[in-house]
């Protein structure tokens, strides 16, 4: 991040309207129902250009022409049927970030399909199984194809949803920009890779840098944030008010405050936030980001209305309805040991853990220090039990093979110096523990942030076969090795 400095941006009023007449005002396009049941969507990716930093213009890769891509909403139980058409030059697919789908559907180049080529078009479909916030990118050159602008968010409604004034999505987006407002091109940088991944220099929410976001005293909404980052992590501070977080990655969880007020997400998690907005009619409030000590920012201002829709906070329940998730047995689970290593500075904490980095690696001083600048020297640079895998081919036998309708715990050790946003497809999991510590809510995430040196156990019912990726979720750590199968028969 330091690498960079800041363009001057010209504040760009995000002022959404009062309850009622808010989804005009978002930024995105809302993709209308063809018929009852099932909805069709179509999404076109090609180049085009955005306005993160008025006045000028940004070259970027956009589905159907707008950063984020169409918000795409159904109703849990409908069906989805997508057409992806390629307007790049270059291959691409789609994953349905966090949706339960059937593997063919998953849109993994080389592992669950072929690529779609450039002009090439593929029908996308499935049902919507579980309620929740959701998004959309593709799992081709990620690294490049998200940070150019290509996601967007899918929001499956619950058939009976918690009572809110507003339900509002902010997707979360980091750009690199230059100086004249381009994005940089340094995509895949070894220095990327084996550091923090792509971190950029320019925050925005549903693709514009905001300035306010207009509420009113008394006003309930329901918050869907979706980190859209190839690499940043977000601690969001929403000073004055007190946000129950009522579901993580899409999956309702026991209504809650986050811990020391804040409300993290790693790349490609969500949070669904529950806000009583108790600031005073005409006052204003800043939303701070401040995951990074020091680099503390002003996201956005809440921007109160001089008239209050009401005067004290309603006090409508907050629980959402469960999904059809199976709940894995402990006792009966098989045991899986993952350990990750790698990166810069990743052979010292390995050392210090015990861990090993794969072949050649372990050993004596000499040959880590062999080790050290073979990485440093290539663009591999993160391992999964010693493996680093080809991103480029997503050609990988499977590392672990679950029993299909058996409960499985996996076993996760960081072993670097640096966060990982760990991404299992086809699943939702239940993360058990910390540290040897049971987590309060026992969450169940789809990605789950280990922290460096942290070891986490997560545990499922293994009831979707196939092919499915594990994978950390900055990008660059992805493309740098840090990717897995795991095979469900
Ligand atoms: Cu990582």
């Amino acid at each position: 991040m330091s690498m960079y400095t800041a363009p001057t941006l010209t504040r760009r009023a995000f002022l959404a309207s009062a309850a009622g007449t808010t989804a005009a005002m978002l930024p995105f396009s809302l993709a209308l129902p063809a018929t009852a049941g099932t909805r069709e969507i179509s999404l076109r990716a090609a180049q085009g250009g955005i306005r993160i930093v008025p006045p000028g213009e940004t070259a970027a890769w956009l589905y159907n022409d707008t950063v984020p891509g169409p918000e795409i909403r159904l109703r849990q139980g409908d069906r989805l049927r997508v057409t992806v058409n390629n307007a790049l030059a270059e291959e691409t697919t789609i994953h349905w970030h966090g949706l339960r789908v059937p593997n063919a559907m998953d849109g993994v180049p080389h592992l669950t399909q072929a690529p779609i080529e450039a002009g090439g078009r593929f029908v996308y479909e499935f049902d919507a199984v579980d309620a929740g916030t959701f998004w959309y990118h593709p799992h081709q050159r990620s690294f490049e194809q998200v940070a150019r602008g290509l996601y967007g968010p899918l929001i499956i409604e619950e058939r009976e949803p918690v009572r809110v004034d507003r339900d509002v999505t902010w997707m979360l987006g980091d750009w690199r920009l230059t100086k004249s407002g381009e994005l940089s091109k340094d995509f895949g940088n070894r220095h990327d890779i084996h550091h923090s991944g792509r971190v950029g220099n320019t925050v925005t929410i549903n693709g514009r840098v905001p300035d306010g976001f207009a509420v009113r005293k008394g006003e309930r909404i329901r918050l869907r944030l979706i980190n859209a980052a190839n690499a940043r992590i977000f601690s969001l501070d929403f000073a004055g008010h007190e946000p129950i977080v009522i579901a993580l990655d899409g999956q309702p969880v026991t209504p809650h405050a986050p811990e020391k007020g804040l409300i993290v997400l790693g790349p490609a998690m969500r949070v669904d936030l529950i806000i009583d907005m108790t600031g005073n009619a005409g006052s204003r409030s800043s939303v701070m980001d401040r995951f990074y000590e020091g680099l503390e920012y002003r996201l956005v201002e809440l921007v109160y209305d001089g008239t209050p829709l009401r005067e004290r906070a309603p006090d409508w329940p907050l629980a959402l309805p469960a999904n059809p998730l199976l709940e894995p047995d402990l006792k009966a689970a098989s045991r899986n040991e993952v350990v990750f290593t790698g990166g810069m500075m990743g052979e010292m904490v390995a050392q210090d853990m015990g861990e090993s980095m794969g072949p050649g690696t372990q050993g004596d001083r000499n040959s880590m220090m062999g080790g050290m600048m073979r990485m440093m020297h290539s663009n591999t640079a993160w391992f999964i039990n010693g493996v680093a895998a080809d991103e480029a081919s997503h050609d990988m036998a499977p590392m672990l093979t679950l029993e299909k309708g058996k409960s499985h715990v996996i076993a996760m050790t960081n072993a670097t110096a640096w966060h990982h946003p760990i991404h299992l497809h086809g699943h939702s999991f239940r993360v058990g523990s910390r540290n040897g510590q049971p987590t309060h809510n026992r969450e169940w995430q789809d990605t789950v942030l280990i922290s460096p040196r942290e070891k986490v156990e997560i545990a499922f019912v293994a009831d979707n076969p196939g092919d499915w990726m594990f994978h950390c979720h900055v990008l660059e750590h992805q493309a740098g090795g840090m990717m897995a199968v795991f095979r469900v028969a």
